[in-house]
C-alpha cells in the first residue's frame, strides 16, 4: 500500500522528520519560509495531509481552494487560531493540536517574562553589553521583586497551571479567571474570579494564557489596564492578538504599568517598532516551545495524530 504524501510546512526537528519519512511521501518546504496563500493552497492541493506551525493561515477562502486531497491539518502548535475550525470542518478536512507537551516550556518563558520585565532583564543586558555599565549605585537599575506578590493568570488551561504552579515557586499568591472554576485538585489554592475585572483588580502581575477568539482579540486594552493596580507588569506567552499594543504601549509610557514582558505580538515577525523602543519591556521572538525537548515532542505528538487518522482511529488530539 502506498503511503499517504505528507507536506512539513516548516522544517522540524531531525528526528521528527526521520519518522516522518519512515511512514510516509514526505514533501519538504526547502526553503522554511512562510508560504504565500496562493503557495499554501497550491502545495496543500497535492497531498494527503499537512503538518504545519501556527505561521501557515488557513482562512476560509485557503481552506474552500485547497483541492479535495487534503484530509487533515495535524497542527504542530496547541494553537490553532491559524486555522478557521468551522471552515475545515465544512471542507471535511480534520484538525489536530499538540496540547500538554508544550505546557512546561511556555510556562518557562512566562516566568522568564515576568523576571525580565520585573527585574529590568533587557536592559541590563543591553547596558552590559554596550559597554554603558561604568558606574554602580543603591538605586542603579532598581527593580520590583515578584516575591509574595499576586500573579493573575488568565487562562487557567494547561499552561495557565504549569505556569502558576512556577509561580508559587517564588511564594506568589495565585488568582485566576476562567470560563469555569477548576475542581479543587487543579486549582491547588488559587483564588478563582468570576470576572476579568475582578481578576485584574487582584492581579499585581498579570499572564495571559487563554487562546485567542473573535470573542476575546483585545481583552487587554484601554479600559482593562486600567483595573490593574498601578504599577502592574503584564506577560504575554499566549497570543499577540489579546492585547492591544497601542493601549499597552500608553500604559507603560505613562507609568501606570510598571513594565511587560510579552513573547507574542500582533504582528510576526518583527514585533512593534513603538514596544521595541521602551525601556521597560522585555521582549522575545515567539520561543515559548522553543526547546529542543519540547519541539521533538510536539512534532511526535503532530505524527501520532497522523498515525491515528490513517490507521483509521480517532486522533487524540482532534479540536475539529
Ligand atoms: C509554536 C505556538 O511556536 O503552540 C503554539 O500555539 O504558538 C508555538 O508553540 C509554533 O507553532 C511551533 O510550531
Amino acid at each position: 500500500m502506498s503511503k499517504p504524501k505528507l507536506l512539513i510546512a516548516r522544517r522540524l526537528r531531525p528526528i521528527v522528520e526521520q519518522r516522518a519519512a519512515r511512514d510516509y511521501d514526505v514533501v519538504l518546504n526547502p526553503e522554511d519560509r512562510v508560504f504565500s496563500s496562493a503557495e499554501l493552497i497550491a502545495a496543500c492541493s497535492e497531498v494527503d495531509a499537512v503538518l504545519p506551525c501556527h505561521s501557515e493561515h488557513f482562512s476560509a477562502d485557503v481552506l474552500n481552494a485547497i483541492g479535495p486531497r487534503l484530509k487533515i491539518i495535524a497542527n504542530h502548535s496547541v494553537g490553532t487560531d491559524h486555522v478557521d475550525l468551522v471552515a475545515a470542518k465544512a471542507a471535511g478536512v480534520v484538525v489536530t493540536n499538540t496540547p500538554d507537551v508544550l505546557s512546561d516550556a511556555t510556562a518557562e518563558i512566562a516566568i522568564l517574562c515576568m523576571l525580565g520585565a520585573a527585574r529590568r532583564g533587557a536592559e541590563g543586558d543591553a547596558m552590559v553589553r554596550s559597554g554603558q555599565w561604568t558606574f554602580w549605585s543603591p538605586d542603579f537599575m532598581v527593580g520590583r521583586q515578584v516575591t509574595a506578590k499576586r500573579f493573575g493568570v488568565l487562562g487557567m488551561g494547561r499552561v495557565g497551571q504549569v505556569t502558576a504552579q512556577r509561580a508559587r515557586g517564588f511564594g506568589m499568591e495565585i488568582h485566576y479567571h476562567n470560563r469555569s472554576r477548576l475542581p479543587a485538585n487543579l486549582e491547588n489554592g488559587a483564588i478563582f474570579h468570576d470576572s476579568l475585572e475582578s481578576l485584574l483588580a487582584s492581579s499585581d502581575v498579570l499572564s495571559l494564557h487563554c487562546p485567542v477568539t473573535a470573542d476575546n482579540k483585545g481583552i487587554i486594552n484601554a479600559r482593562t489596564l486600567a483595573l490593574l493596580p498601578d504599577r502592574a507588569i503584564v506577560v504575554n506567552t499566549a497570543r499577540g492578538a489579546l492585547i492591544d499594543e497601542d493601549a499597552l504601549v500608553e500604559a507603560l509610557t505613562s507609568g501606570k504599568l510598571f513594565a511587560a514582558g510579552l513573547d507574542v505580538f500582533q504582528t510576526e515577525p518583527v514585533g512593534n517598532p513603538a514596544l521595541a523602543a521602551l525601556p521597560n519591556v522585555f521582549l522575545l521572538p515567539h520561543i515559548g516551545s522553543a526547546t529542543e525537548e519540547t519541539r521533538d515532542a510536539m512534532g511526535m505528538r503532530a505524527l501520532d495524530n497522523l498515525d491515528a487518522f490513517f490507521a483509521g482511529k480517532a486522533p487524540v488530539d482532534r479540536v475539529a
